[in-house]
């Protein structure tokens, strides 16, 4: 799979390429990523990206005309893929991300990224020329490439072979719409709390029921709304309904 991204700061996303399950992946070859400097594509002596607001007001906004000539060039390498690849813009104004975003964007060849600096970018850019806006979520952080960073993470796990177990992919939170079960390991015993007995039973059904009861207990206590929308999405089971009133 292939990542564009629109970055002033492209040395940040060595984080990804570099480290743990994602830096692999790309070893791997599993995925890439071409960062494009707005400030290689600025026009003025002093290689401007940003410029004051019109109307007035604290801030700088981005230059429409530098991102335009990136994402210009960014078209033409993609040439020759089948799906143009959707351009998304990291924005605390954008939908959230959800797993199931995740996961359709990992079934893409190609999805272009803008990560943006400063307080804004040009409307019109906007307007025109990005054709989704996600947010990672309502808060706001100095600017899209630890979002756009966090968006990149969760796709390529997903990625076939990224995971060296691929059953961790399906059996995480959110997978299944619930949030993850409990986990224990080694010792048996620790600060005089026991692991769970049906754990130590060897039972598998046993020990599957328990982890998915488990989910559900967690899933209603600590995110109600997502018991509703597995729920609406047809996920949960008879047997799931029986325990949840049992609760
Ligand atoms: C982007 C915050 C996506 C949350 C971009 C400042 C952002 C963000 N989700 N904050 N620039």
């Amino acid at each position: 799979m292939r990542f564009d991204l629109i970055t002033i700061f492209p040395q940040m996303f060595d984080a990804l390429t570099r480290y743990g399950i994602t830096g692999r992946a790309h070893d791997r070859g599993l995925w890439n990523l071409n960062c494009w400097n707005p400030r290689d594509f600025a026009t003025d002596a002093y290689r401007s990206v940003d410029d004051r607001p019109y109307g007035g007001g604290p801030g700088m906004v981005m230059l429409a005309e530098p991102i335009v000539a990136a994402l210009d060039r960014i078209s033409e390498q993609q040439q020759g893929s089948s799906e143009r690849a959707p351009v998304i813009h990291l924005s605390p104004r954008g939908s959230p991300l959800t797993h199931r975003r995740v996961t359709q964007l990992a079934a893409l060849p190609a999805v272009t990224l803008l990560a943006s600096r400063y307080e804004a970018v040009d409307q019109r850019l906007l307007d025109k020329h990005v054709d989704e806006e996600i947010s990672i979520g309502d808060f706001v952080v100095s600017g899209g490439e630890l979002p756009a960073m966090m968006l990149i993470d969760a796709v390529v796990r997903l990625l076939p072979g990224a995971l060296n177990d691929q059953r961790s992919a399906i059996e995480e939170s959110f997978a299944d719409g619930l949030l993850d079960c409990p986990h224990y390991t080694r010792p048996e015993i620790f600060e005089g709390e026991r692991v769970p007995e049906v754990l130590l039973s060897g039972h598998h059904a046993n020990i599957a029921r328990w982890r998915r009861e488990q989910s559900l207990r967690e899933t209603r206590a600590r995110r109600p709304d997502l018991i509703e929308s597995a729920r609406a999405q047809g996920l949960l089971s008879p047997q799931d309904e029986r325990f949840l009133k049992t609760l």
